[in-house]
């Protein structure tokens, strides 16, 4: 198992599944899943409108993931979750956050991905402080992976002070 820190936009990576950093009615956004809406095309929110709700116009409880396919994206597929608004870390954020890395990387490992690219969930629109997100998400991830896998794990941060948070995080996690 590798976990990498990449500088990168998302929707571009050669990867077998990019995650999304989506809102609960998975039906497009701004940021990150605004870009993999756009470059996936149209067929992307067909599929994502396709998924059941578990109530009304919720189809990704917060912390959860759903899959679909990449349809125009490089990646053959995306794996949509929904992260915890920051509200000041006393509201189950960091649980909230594992379990978005934590139900991601078990979508994958079911479908056979071999590599995943992650961008920093919750870290632009829902205001979780990177420093304190990016512990969390590599802890969980490490807890998520079996040992006998080796699967590429890329966290894909947009821009170079993003990118530098987490490789402080990832050293400091030996
Ligand atoms: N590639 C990689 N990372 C990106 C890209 C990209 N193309 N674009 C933005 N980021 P955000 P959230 C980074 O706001 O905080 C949406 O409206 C961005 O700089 O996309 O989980 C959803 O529908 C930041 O570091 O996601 C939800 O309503 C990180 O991705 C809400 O935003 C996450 O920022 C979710 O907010």
């Amino acid at each position: 198992m590798s976990i990498q820190i990449i500088t990168a936009d998302i929707t571009e990576l050669n990867v077998d599944a990019v995650v999304n950093a989506a809102n609960t009615t998975l039906l497009g956004g701004g940021g990150v899943d605004g870009a993999i809406h756009r470059a996936a095309g149209p067929e992307l929110l067909q599929a994502c409108r396709a998924l059941p709700q578990v109530k009304p116009g919720v189809r990704c409880p917060t912390g959860e993931a759903r899959i679909t396919p990449g349809f125009r994206l490089p990646a053959r597929y995306v794996i949509h979750t929904v992260g915890p608004v920051w509200h000041g870390g006393a509201h189950d954020e960091p649980s909230l956050l594992a379990s978005c890395y934590e139900q991601s990387m078990a979508l994958a490992l079911d479908h056979d991905v071999d590599s995943i690219a992650f961008p920093a969930i919750s870290c632009g629109i829902y205001g979780y402080p990177p420093e304190r997100a990016a512990p969390v998400a590599l802890r969980s991830l490490r807890a998520s992976i079996p040992a006998d896998t080796s699967i590429q794990v890329l966290i894909c941060c947009f821009g170079d002070t993003m990118a530098s948070i987490w490789r402080a995080a990832l050293n400091d996690a030996g």
